[in-house]
């Protein structure tokens, strides 16, 4: 077979994203692709499925795991996120942790369960120390110096997902331990998941967003319809959001359906920029008692 340099050069792999819940894996995860598929919201947990975000470059393509964060609980929706989040490293090349970098320095415990992961696992690793903008810069040094002493990372890069500053190291880095291979996907696809379910999380995500206290968590959305007919006819989109009670039906719906016409705005804005198309989206809520807490609820709202 005859291949040319560039093939013979090309690498190809999976990065694991881990960090504990709110660290900024998705935020990070946006920011590399280009384009918004995983969803962010100022809430612990927004995360609850993993999704494979594809960036070709190229001589390389990275296939970044983004996963919810490790942590502890007993829920039955929780259990599973954590679950997800392990499996991801298990069939990964490369392991990229996300930490917040106001951690205080003498105490990295919060990080403990992922640094355990991460030490168990034989991944190489690579630190992305996050949020630098929050931190005045004589505390970096101390702080690297702390994580390089707990883990032999290949490398600790400071980063800040928002505004993109030390991304081109962090990705030379991480693309520097990915092996030598074909590419898997095609040069322009930016997901293994679905555009329905991307528009699923784009619904979630306002809701995160609007709503407080357990709404966001009680939270589910189905997609019902997704109707992509050839441009430039517009796409049609209806989604169920399930919630766990009446109280939380009437919140999302709001005064004469105000809350529930802000949800769906924001989520056709999100879509429509996704897509590149115009949307119509239709949005309907419905009561499924204490979905989050069983395995049968859980499977009752789609997961
Ligand atoms: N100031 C600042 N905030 C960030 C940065 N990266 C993420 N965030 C914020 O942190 C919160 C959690 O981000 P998210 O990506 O959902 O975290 P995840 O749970 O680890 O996926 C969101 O409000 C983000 O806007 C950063 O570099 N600087
Ligand atoms: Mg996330």
């Amino acid at each position: 077979m005859m291949t040319d340099e560039g093939e013979a050069g090309f690498r190809c792999g999976a990065v694991a994203m881990a960090g504990r819940p709110n660290v900024g894996k998705s935020t990070l995860l946006n920011r590399l692709l280009g384009s918004k598929i995983a969803i962010v919201t100022p809430k612990p947990q927004t995360t609850r499925d993993r999704i494979l975000g594809i960036l070709t470059m190229r001589d390389r393509q990275v296939l970044f795991q983004d996963a919810p964060g490790i942590h502890r609980s007993g829920k039955a929706l929780n259990r599973r996120m954590v679950s997800e989040a392990l499996a991801v490293m298990e069939d990964c090349d490369v392991v990229m942790v996300v930490t917040d970098a106001r951690d205080p320095v003498d105490d990295l415990r919060r990080d403990e369960q992922v640094l355990q992961r991460v030490a168990a696992g034989r991944l190489p690793a690579v630190l992305a120390l996050n949020k630098v903008d929050l931190i005045a810069k004589p505390a970096l040094l101390p702080l690297i110096d702390a994580y390089s002493r707990r883990l032999p990372f290949k490398a600790i890069v400071p980063v800040c997902a928002l505004n993109g500053d030390g991304l081109d190291s962090l990705l030379a880095e991480v693309t520097a331990l990915l092996p030598e291979g074909p590419a898997m996907f095609p040069a322009d696809q930016l997901s293994d998941r679905p555009l329905r379910f991307l528009a699923s999380e784009f619904v979630r995500e306002k809701v995160m967003l609007f709503t407080k206290q357990e709404v966001p968590y009680s939270t589910a959305v189905g997609i019902d319809l997704f109707e992509e007919p050839d441009p430039p006819a517009v796409v049609r989109i209806a989604a169920t959001i399930n919630v766990e009670r009446s109280s939380q039906k009437a919140i999302i719906i709001g005064k004469r359906g105000a809350m529930l016409r802000r949800i769906g705005t924001a989520a056709r804005e999100e879509m429509e920029a996704l897509l590149g198309r115009k949307v119509y989206l239709e949005l309907f809520v419905r009561v499924e008692r204490d979905w989050s807490t069983s395995d049968k609820g859980l499977r009752k709202v789609g997961y």
